[in-house]
């Protein structure tokens, strides 16, 4: 049996600095090549390989594929939900072209395995909000949620039509301390804890009462990895699966962080990433990843509170 060598697009970023050292700590350092335009932090740089480029130019992925003898490509790069609606070309334009290069190794036999990342993001205002079902009315209203949507479509029909064997999760807003969050309408709940070390304060985007999924990274990354190592039959949702961890809203969040910080106050100053916000799910039914390959999540809002205020109270000291 050939040994596996992966690469992580998108290296650098919220997930990738995170998934990026979990992988190398299972395939071992050298078998986990990252990527990005965009240098990592010093652990991914110098724990193992590193290429610079953009996944737009198919050549240099082809050469990176050789290179390395990639057999497992998972897909991070993306223009996230508030980003994207502000450079709506972009962000349909990587968000596709770099899935439909991935799909096109695999289909060709170039490699063996993808993951790509969805999002609550493929539902829309007409979905229903509460424990919103795998299979429902999906009907996203910004270009993020398009794309992730479309993006299943393929995953889907890469596999149904050519064999393909991608795996996708749609990823409820996940919050993190490693590295700063993207562009994404759920950031607030990661610059809520910075802030709230920093200026004992925090002026909200979204309104106090707008309740969204949520996850702790170390959970997202664990079903990352569990949904990979799943065997092929176990996955029989080959568009992207439902996963939930937790779900609250601004004023939540707030008082948990004041059983800390008891001097901390929130305020509220809406913008553009409300309406984003008003169109998405505010609690998900996860049952088929249960039942498929034995998804639960681990850590409540109480946890992922005390983990994020203990690590970044070491960073602001
Ligand atoms: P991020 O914005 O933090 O990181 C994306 C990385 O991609 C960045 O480091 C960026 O430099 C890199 N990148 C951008 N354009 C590139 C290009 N042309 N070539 C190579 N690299 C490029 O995003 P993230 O939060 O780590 O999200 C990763 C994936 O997970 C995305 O597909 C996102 O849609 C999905 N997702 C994330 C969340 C979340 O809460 N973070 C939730 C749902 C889905
Ligand atoms: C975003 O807010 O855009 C992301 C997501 C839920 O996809 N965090």
């Amino acid at each position: 049996m050939t040994k596996d060598t992966i690469l992580v697009v998108g290296a650098s970023g919220q997930i990738g600095t995170e998934l990026v050292i979990q992988l190398r700590s299972v395939y071992g350092n050298s078998s986990v090549v990252a990527s990005d335009l965009k240098s990592a932090t010093k652990e991914i740089m110098e724990g193992g390989p590193f290429e610079n480029f953009d996944i737009m130019d198919e050549s240099r992925l082809h050469e990176v594929i050789k290179k390395h003898n990639i057999t497992q490509i998972y897909l991070l790069a993306a223009l996230l939900s508030a980003t994207a609606e502000k450079n709506i070309e972009l962000g349909w334009a990587l968000n596709m072209r770099s899935l439909s290069h991935v799909l096109d190794l695999a289909r060709y036999g170039k490699i063996k395995k993808i993951y790509w990342p969805s999002s609550i993001a493929v539902f829309g205002p007409s979905t229903p909000k509460i424990n919103t079902g795998q299979y429902t009315v999906m009907e996203p209203n910004t270009v993020y949620g398009i794309s992730k949507q479309a993006g299943e479509r393929w995953c889907e029909y890469y596999h149904n039509k050519f064999g393909v064997d991608v795996r996708s999760l749609r990823y409820p807003g996940l919050i993190s301390w490693k590295e700063k969050p993207g562009g994404g309408t759920t950031d607030y709940a990661i610059h809520i804890y910075h802030e709230a070390l920093k200026r004992q304060k925090y002026e909200c985007f979204l309104s106090a009462t707008t309740t969204l999924p949520m996850m702790y990274m170390s959970d997202g990354i664990r079903a990352t990895l569990e949904l990979m190592e799943a065997p092929a039959e176990k996955i029989k949702i080959r568009s992207s699966y439902n996963i939930a961890g937790i779900s609250f809203n601004p004023e939540e969040i707030a008082n948990t962080i004041k059983k800390h910080i008891p001097k901390f106050e929130m305020s509220y100053k809406l913008d553009h990433r409300q309406s984003i916000a008003d169109g998405w799910p505010q609690s998900i039914d996860d049952h088929f990843a249960g039942a498929h390959w034995g998804w639960k999540y681990q850590f409540d809002l109480n946890e992922i509170t005390e983990d994020m205020i203990a690590n970044l109270r070491k960073e602001y000291n």
